[in-house]
């Protein structure tokens, strides 16, 4: 196969936002081509890399600069780009240079939440059919990496992060599995929010299959007409992948599915597994290859993971929870007379409590609340609560208190789901499951 690479011969002189796992990746990629490059970067890499770094300003050859790669978790305020803007220099997302770059098909998945799920489900279904697929982007591999490589197929999971400063994603197939509030730290307001995730969609898309969820239909006609060959799943009757839970079937375009051997639980998991049976079909991916796949699927670490039974108590490593719409998502998989133990807490979003409040309401719970979201939180959960919430300061304390009560009551899950980031205690949500899940282990 032809080297992809050597498109870049035009833009030999090139900046890389950002020494993150994607600003380093997208250094590697250049630097194998021999190309000299320039990093950017508050922080500098602890890396032996032969680069021209700096930090503060663009440097005086500025103007020569032909391109400037950014990483996704560069704000659009910061300096550096304000600057480059301002000098008229070309500012890319690694995924739209990726994109270029990459020779194969791809299939882009974004949504507020279900996007890493998807991501590995759609790997999975197509991997049976396409052998040379390979899935990255936000769920932790850079797209750049892919682009030296003879694929057939690139999955790729897209933040907003990501998507935000794309224009021509040139994206084969995609979907937009929902939307709910979250990371208004950044996009400031649920409008900007919408925008950001549209962008997965550019003016090529009308030609290419498009895949959404049946509620999705009037959010995103509130900025852009729907792409003409746009799919949709859900429970209606007369979507493209009509969700029958009862029969445990998904009626795809194709074929039934049977979804009674699906490992993952909740209704949100067969929203995921619909999106990305769709994606399959319309990519040519063999029903028979479908089917045999969705038995096959074990889902993702912290991820409404099951840690383990212990004496009739399933414990559920949630972590990945960090909204209330993927807390909600899960805690609505459980009968109101289920015997729930729910902890929640960390660093909470700017989101109304009411969804939560009005789900938690009639149900036999014990509900825990620990770490910064017990100050914003309180008030409100326990006006609904009384006495079956409990405060905690972190997450051990949570969990020796979890422990005593089983001695004492029955209860059938405890459901670790966050609702809430995991920074005010840990690094990240990896972090956080991990710590939860060696809890488990001690009980
Ligand atoms: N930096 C600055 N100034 C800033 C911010 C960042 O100089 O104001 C530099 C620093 O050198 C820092 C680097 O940028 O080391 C970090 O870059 P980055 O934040 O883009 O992070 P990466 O390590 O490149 O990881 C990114 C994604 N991170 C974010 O979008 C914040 C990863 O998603 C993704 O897996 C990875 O690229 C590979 O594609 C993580 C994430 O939290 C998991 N994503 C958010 C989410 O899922 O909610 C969107
Ligand atoms: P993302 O990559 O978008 O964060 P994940 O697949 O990692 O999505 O799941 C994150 C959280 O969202 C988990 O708590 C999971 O149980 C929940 N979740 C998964 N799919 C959905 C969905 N379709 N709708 C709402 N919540 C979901």
């Amino acid at each position: 196969m032809k080297n992809n690479l050597n498109s870049l011969a035009k833009e030999k002189n090139i900046a890389v936002l950002g020494a993150g796992i994607t600003g380093l990746a997208v250094v590697k990629t250049l630097q194998k081509r021999g190309y000299p490059v320039t990093l950017i970067s508050d922080t500098k890499p602890d890396l032996p890399l032969d680069i021209t770094y700096i930090k503060d300003n663009l440097p005086f050859e500025a103007k020569s600069l032909q391109l400037l790669i950014k990483s996704p978790g560069i704000p659009p305020k910061h300096s550096i780009l304000q600057q480059a803007k301002r000098e008229g220099i070309a500012i890319q997302s690694e995924i739209e240079w990726s994109r270029r770059h990459f020779s194969g098909k791809v299939v882009g998945i974004t949504g507020t939440d279900g996007k890493s799920t998807t991501t590995a489900l759609v790997q999975s279904l197509f991997a049976s059919t396409y052998p040379k697929t390979k899935m990255g982007g936000n769920i932790g591999i850079p797209f750049c990496q892919f682009c030296e490589e003879d694929l057939q197929y690139a999955i790729l999971e897209l933040s907003s992060y990501q998507l935000e400063d794309s224009q021509q994603l040139a994206m084969d197939s995609t979907a937009l599995l929902n939307l709910a509030n979250d990371h208004l730290e950044r996009h400031k307001t649920a409008r900007n929010y919408l925008r950001a995730k549209l962008k997965i969609l550019d003016s090529g898309n009308d030609n290419r299959p498009f895949v959404t969820s049946i509620h999705m239909k009037d959010i995103i006609l509130q900025e852009r007409d729907l792409p003409t060959h746009s799919y949709y799943f859900g429970e209606t009757k007369g979507c493209h992948a009509q969700i029958l839970a009862k029969e445990a079937k998904i009626a795809g375009l194709a074929t039934n599915y049977d979804t009674s051997q699906f490992p993952l639980l909740g209704k949100h998991n067969l929203e995921n597994l619909a999106a990305a049976i769709l994606l399959a079909e319309l990519n040519g991916v063999k029903s028979q290859h479908i089917q045999e796949q969705i038995a096959k699927f074990n889902g993702l670490a912290h991820r409404f993971q099951i840690v383990q039974v212990k004496q009739g108590v399933t414990f559920i490593n949630d972590s990945k929870a960090t909204n209330l719409n993927s807390l909600l998502a899960g805690l609505k998989g459980f009968a109101k007379r289920h015997r729930l133990i729910l902890i929640l807490g960390g660093e909470p979003k700017q989101e109304p409590l009411d969804p939560l409040l009005a789900e938690l309401q009639g149900r036999s719970l014990l509900v825990y609340l620990y770490g910064q979201a017990r100050n914003t939180w309180r008030t409100e959960l326990q006006k609904n609560l009384g006495e079956n919430l409990i405060i905690a300061e972190d997450l051990q304390t949570v969990m020796e208190d979890v422990s005593q009560k089983l001695k004492k009551q029955y209860y059938q899950t405890v459901l670790f789901s966050p609702g809430c980031a995991s920074f005010d205690q840990y690094k990240n949500f990896v972090e956080r499951g991990e710590s939860f899940i060696n809890f488990v282990k001690k009980i």
